[in-house]
């Protein structure tokens, strides 16, 4: 490709609404250019490294049995209905309406059209385990696009679904789709972990999520320092081994800690530790109060409290719900005398082994103190419902736990039969009976990889793309395209490498050399052929993006060298 009729407007000066490295470089090197908020343009050079990556998903898709087809963008109302989501999604799932008025959804996500076309295809075990995908554009109106192509509001993902006869068939793809994600982010040259993750609205129990470790990751990893245990903080459990103390139990006693608020104060005050002392959140989960006990240096994991109750919706309560239901503020609420009947009490399972516990009194500027469980309150479940912590011992029993920043690149799920039986996707077994197909989702942010291979593949002057996905192999300067010499070995050098299946990018611009080569680091290409001054006795420089050396060679040395 000749640089002189190409379109890659690179940018002097950073875009000021870049809000990561990623995006200000895949900007000012003209990759990407942005259309609305989270909505974007892939300009030559992004494009070529979007289908570089794509490429590299669909060879581990193909590899892995997965058989590609292409299901439209717009899905009719009627089949999210049917899978009852129409209506649990928000605004966040786009939708219209075509000229006869009818409701349309803009594809965030396929199950419903998938599962829909294979149940009018398939009624056998015999055609069974089917596994198809497609790399298709999503729609999904997020609240806040942030990071460039990181959280967009169309992107590129490949999608692909599993259908079974059985369990263990779902196993054994579900395990092919895991290997071939590690190799697909391996091969991207990517620093990822396989988390376990929860599976959310999905349904579902087995599920991870594949995570490239970065500082602006969006998910919080909480990983094992000596084993491969790695989970989303959303769900990692937490061990219950709470040493239940053997101090004498001792009785309730009601104290006056007049405007102490926090557990820090108010076990400074009482001169207690905070491990002693547990916090009392009241939630809404769904239409149902719930009083959730944590200890003092604990988090409620509003997740896990979700599952608990599968519940679809679960949000603190207000400072008015605690008051006309438990007679206090925030920060004077606790489990003593409530009424059972309306609220429900979770505690955690360190709460459970706290003797002589420290707690509101559902009294303002009252705590009580020598609480003890099941004596002064009687919890409704007691269950791991706080979010894990660094220190904590890792929940597969080896080491302990460490926190990582991570941006999900990847995610699959055992869906089971959510959608089958919804939608009616049955098939006859071997005994001639009617079941619903068992099936897995596997999806990937394709166009979410360009950003998250540039936010680590970058130095000062660039973006440096490993050779996998870069959008040429060699980036051949000519520093004086006047010259006839250096113009003509340009032309050579180009023809002879395109000729050798290299991709080839000339820069046979009238640029000062000094913004040809600035140019070249900022657009990254692997490697960079120069043709300067001594192209009359056959001698390039050649250079390599990630080093700063500069070696000269003449032009056959170089052929060898590519
Ligand atoms: C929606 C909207 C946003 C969504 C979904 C639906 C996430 C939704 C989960 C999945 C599950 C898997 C197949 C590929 C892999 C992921 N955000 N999810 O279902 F309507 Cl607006 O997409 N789907």
């Amino acid at each position: 490709m000749r640089q002189s009729n190409f379109f890659a407007p690179t940018l002097r000066e950073v875009p000021a609404d870049a809000d990561t490295k990623s995006q200000q470089l895949l900007l000012r090197a003209g990759y990407i250019r942005q259309n609305a908020a989270g909505i974007y343009s892939y300009l030559p050079l992004g494009l070529k490294v979007l289908k570089n990556i794509e490429n590299i998903v669909r060879d581990e898709m193909d590899k892995a049995g997965a058989v590609e087809l292409l299901m439209p963008a717009l899905a009719p109302a009627e089949l999210w209905m049917e899978s009852e989501r129409w209506f649990s999604y928000g605004p966040e799932l786009m939708r219209m309406k075509d000229r006869h008025n009818r409701d349309f959804a803009l594809g965030a996500t396929h199950e419903e059209v998938v599962t829909d076309l294979i149940r009018n295809e398939i009624n056998t075990y015999k055609k069974l385990p089917l596994t198809v995908y497609q790399i298709q554009n999503k729609f999904r109106d997020e609240k806040r696009p942030r990071f460039g192509l990181l959280r967009g509001r169309e992107f590129l993902m490949k999608d692909a679904y599993s259908f079974h006869s059985n369990k263990e068939s779902l196993d054994d793809v579900y395990n092919k789709m895991f290997t071939a994600y590690s190799n697909v982010f391996t091969r991207l040259g990517l620093n990822f972990r396989a988390v376990i993750a929860d599976s959310g609205a999905m349904g579902g129990k087995d599920t991870h999520e594949f995570m490239v470790l970065s500082e602006i990751g969006e998910d919080t990893i909480a990983y094992s320092d000596t084993s491969s245990y790695a989970a989303n903080i959303e769900m990692a459990p937490c061990l219950n081994n709470y040493e239940k103390s053997i101090d004498e139990i001792l009785t309730l006693e009601e104290v006056e800690t007049i405007d102490k608020r926090s557990i820090e104060d108010v076990a400074s005050y009482l001169g207690l530790e905070t491990v002693k002392c547990f916090k009392s959140m009241l939630f809404k989960v769904d239409e149902k109060f719930v009083l959730v006990l944590a200890r003092g240096d604990h988090e409620v994991n509003d997740i896990k409290l979700k599952n608990l109750y599968s519940a679809s919706n679960v949000e603190l309560a207000t400072e008015e719900d605690a008051k006309r239901l438990l007679g206090a503020n925030f920060g004077s609420l606790g489990p003593i005398n409530i009424d059972t009947n309306k609220i429900d009490i979770v505690a955690d399972n360190a709460v459970a082994a706290i003797v002589n516990a420290c707690c509101g009194a559902n009294k303002n500027d009252y705590h009580y103190t020598n609480v003890n469980i099941n004596r002064d309150y009687k919890p409704t479940i007691v269950a791991d419902i706080r979010f894990i912590k660094e220190g904590d011992a890792s929940p597969d029993g080896q080491g302990i736990v460490k926190f990582a920043k991570g941006i999900e690149v990847g995610h699959i799920f055992k869906l089971g039969t959510r959608y089958s039986e919804y939608m009616k996707a049955n098939f006859l077994d071997e005994n001639g009976k009617q079941q619903p197909m068992i099936m897995g989702c596997y999806g990937i942010g394709v166009s979410r990889l360009i950003s998250a291979i540039a936010e680590t593949c970058n130095d000062e002057k660039g973006l440096v793309w490993p050779n996998a996905v870069a959008p040429f192999d060699v980036h051949v300067v000519v520093v004086n395209p006047k010259d006839q010499d250096q113009k003509e070995l340009g032309e050579k050098i180009y023809e002879n490498l395109m000729s050798k299946k290299c991709k080839v990018l000339l820069d046979d611009r009238n640029e000062r050399p000094g913004v040809k080569f600035a140019d070249a680091d900022l657009i990254g290409i692997p490697v960079r052929v120069t043709i300067g001054k001594k192209s009359a006795e056959n001698i390039v420089e050649f250079k390599q993006r990630t080093s700063d050396e500069v070696i000269e060679i003449t032009v056959e040395e170089l052929y060898n060298k590519i």
